[in-house]
């Protein structure tokens, strides 16, 4: 059985990027696979955060990831930081990963351009500890949103040069990506939409939430965008931008709605989805009535979670039973591999 590890940081509520890019994904993959699910604490400090919020947003993100659908019993939930092995790991694959590799990763440019006065080798070396995730439960699928491909390739390159150092260890992990792998902005679709952006749809939002956001979502009049738009939201492909390039406005536009619709193909039943896509490709969709059915759409289909949610947050016990658990299980898987990875490399 081929296993899989992947974590969100525990740096804001949950938001649909995050359940469509990952857990979606994680939920229909437990069944099949050996799961290893943390919430990356670690990861989570090297952005700015605030220390008294960090043990609350642990509990939220474990919380969140029992009431989206996540099983104790078929897989593993646990806190990154409560495995040692992990950072320790970090340091013996740092000491293989080129320099100029983590200097050329997108997330790294930006989160160090997003905040200037935060500038750590925390973020610069964040890939290896993404790697030391990965091949401490020797992971061959990393589920996960597009802004991680390029960490989870690093992660390859490490593990195929450790294998060729060291001899063969570490299967070669690669990303599973789902239909909603990038989820726009809904204020500006040319960014992802994110935890610390403060416009994301929130899992626990309620329908007027959902529907004001949605409300303000960019969206157009202009035919032959909602046609591409549509065909490149079901292709799942970020569709002809070159078209749009010499039109700020419409490029932008494009984005919006091609992100709308998006949403309601992952999220919408065939019944929802089937009328949409005949008025999308006759060019003809009258946002004002879209927008609330959209917003509708994902009230109903987070209403189970919400609901599960609040009688979780209940139940300190059962919590807690699961996070003491999960650490024990990944705490022995990662220090059997940590083990075997300081005998080959003469530490041992
Ligand atoms: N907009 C998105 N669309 C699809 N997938 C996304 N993911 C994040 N944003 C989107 C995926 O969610 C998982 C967890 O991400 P993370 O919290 O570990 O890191 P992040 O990418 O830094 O997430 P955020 O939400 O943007 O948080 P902040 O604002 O704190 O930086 C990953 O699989 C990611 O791909």
């Amino acid at each position: 059985m081929s296993r899989i590890l992947s974590g969100i940081r525990p740096s804001g509520q949950l938001h649909l990027g995050n359940y469509l890019g990952a857990i979606k994904q994680w939920i229909a993959l437990q069944d099949q696979h050996q799961a290893f699910f943390m919430v990356a604490d670690l990861h989570a400090i090297t952005t700015p955060y605030e220390v008294e919020s960090l043990q609350p947003q642990i509990r939220e993100t474990i919380l969140d990831y029992l009431a989206a659908g996540l099983d104790p019993a078929k897989t593993t939930l646990f806190i990154q930081s409560q495995v040692p092995a992990h950072a320790e790991l970090m340091w013996l694959l740092s000491t293989i990963t080129p320099i100029g590799e983590l200097q050329r990763m997108v997330q790294y440019k930006e989160k160090s351009a997003a905040n200037p006065d935060f500038q750590n080798a925390g973020i610069l070396n964040y890939p290896i500890l993404m790697a030391a995730d990965i091949l401490a439960y020797k992971a061959d699928r990393v589920p996960v949103g597009d802004d991680q491909g390029q960490h989870v390739e690093l992660a390859r390159d490490v593990a195929k040069k450790f294998n060729r150092l060291f001899g063969q260890t570490f299967p070669e992990p690669l990303a599973v990506f789902g239909g909603g792998k990038r989820i726009m902005s809904l204020a500006n679709p040319m960014e992802k939409m994110s935890k610390t952006g403060g416009e994301g749809i929130a899992l626990t939002d309620e329908e007027s939430t959902i529907k004001k956001k949605i409300q303000k979502a960019v969206s157009t009049s202009e035919p032959r965008v909602i046609r591409e738009a549509f065909r490149a939201a079901e292709q799942g492909e970020r569709g002809p931008e070159i078209q749009w390039q010499g039109d700020p406005t419409l490029l932008k536009q494009f984005h919006g709605v091609r992100n709308l619709f998006t949403i309601l193909l992952v999220l919408g039943l065939p019944k929802d989805t089937a009328q949409w896509k005949a008025a999308a490709e006759a060019g003809k969709i009258q946002f004002s009535q879209f927008k609330p059915t959209l917003a509708t759409i994902i009230a109903e289909h987070f209403a189970p979670f919400r609901a599960r949610r609040e009688q979780l947050a209940k139940d300190e016990t059962f919590v807690r039973g699961v996070i003491d658990e999960g650490g024990l299980k990944a705490n022995q898987v990662a220090e059997q591999t940590l083990a075997e990875v300081q005998a080959k490399m003469g530490l041992r």
